[in-house]
């Protein structure tokens, strides 16, 4: 991770939870990206946390969070998730990296982290993530070019680790069949985060989750009071 900015994890999680994924999924897919960058021939759907339970384990797997442990302080936090379907004809995605809306010059070290998960399997041609190997080192330029990319191309149930200021994009999809995948993304714990989770997810969904989620979206404290609630650790609201 730390010399090429991106690791391959194969088979975290079992063909059946991949099943069990796509067929949850198949009632929340609809519509289309709004611009370019979304994908018009790609499904997002995001908010996931309200929505399923079945990407919970993918989002604190303890192999993600382990590689989380090296790159930030305690408490980091999820930055957003999402199911991302590419669908037949989909062309390739601009290339860029996620954590490119902190802007803050590069070189530098990631600010945030990202896991594309593989439900269907990744393949050269169904859209597999193309990566820029090595790019997370480089400065404000150069704006890497297709050619200098290579297929995240992996198992169903893998999942391609990378950090935020790694150049990549999703691929095109020359196939007949759907590429689905789930991503979350991750920040340090002092950064605000894409998702308003506080707004998004509701206080009993909250209760549900198990510590580490919650802490992950944000009921969790920057030491010594970043994310307070009336003086007090922000867990406390989920007690009354
Ligand atoms: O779907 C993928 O493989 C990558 C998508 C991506 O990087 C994004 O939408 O920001």
């Amino acid at each position: 991770m730390r010399r090429d900015g991106f690791v391959v994890l194969e088979r975290l999680i079992t063909p059946a939870h991949c099943d069990a994924i796509r067929e949850e999924t198949a009632r929340l897919l609809k519509g289309a990206g709004r611009n370019a960058f979304e994908g018009f021939n790609t499904q997002r759907v995001y908010n996931v946390l309200t929505k399923t339970r079945l990407l919970d384990d993918l989002i604190d797997h303890p192999r993600v969070l382990a590689l989380l442990d090296q790159l930030f302080e305690p408490n980091y936090l999820l930055s957003q998730a999402q199911l991302i379907n590419i669908r037949p004809g989909e062309a390739a995605q601009a290339l860029h990296y996620d954590d490119g809306f902190y802007k803050v010059p590069r070189p530098r070290p990631a600010l945030g982290a990202a896991t594309i998960w593989a439900i269907d399997a990744f393949t050269e041609d169904n859209g597999a993530t193309a990566i820029v190997p090595r790019s997370h080192d480089w400065g404000q330029s150069p704006v890497p070019t297709p050619a200098q990319t290579i297929p995240c191309v992996m198992p169903a149930g893998s999942a391609v680790f990378f950090v935020g200021t790694l150049w990549h994009g999703g691929g095109g999809n020359h196939t007949n069949s759907n590429r689905l995948a789930f991503t979350a993304q991750y920040c340090a714990p002092w950064l605000r985060q894409q998702e308003n989770f506080f707004l998004e997810v509701p206080r009993e969904t909250v209760r549900i989750l198990r510590p580490t989620l919650q802490s992950l979206i944000g009921y969790s404290i920057y030491p010594p009071f970043m994310g307070m609630v009336d003086s007090m650790h922000p867990k406390r609201v989920l007690d009354a």
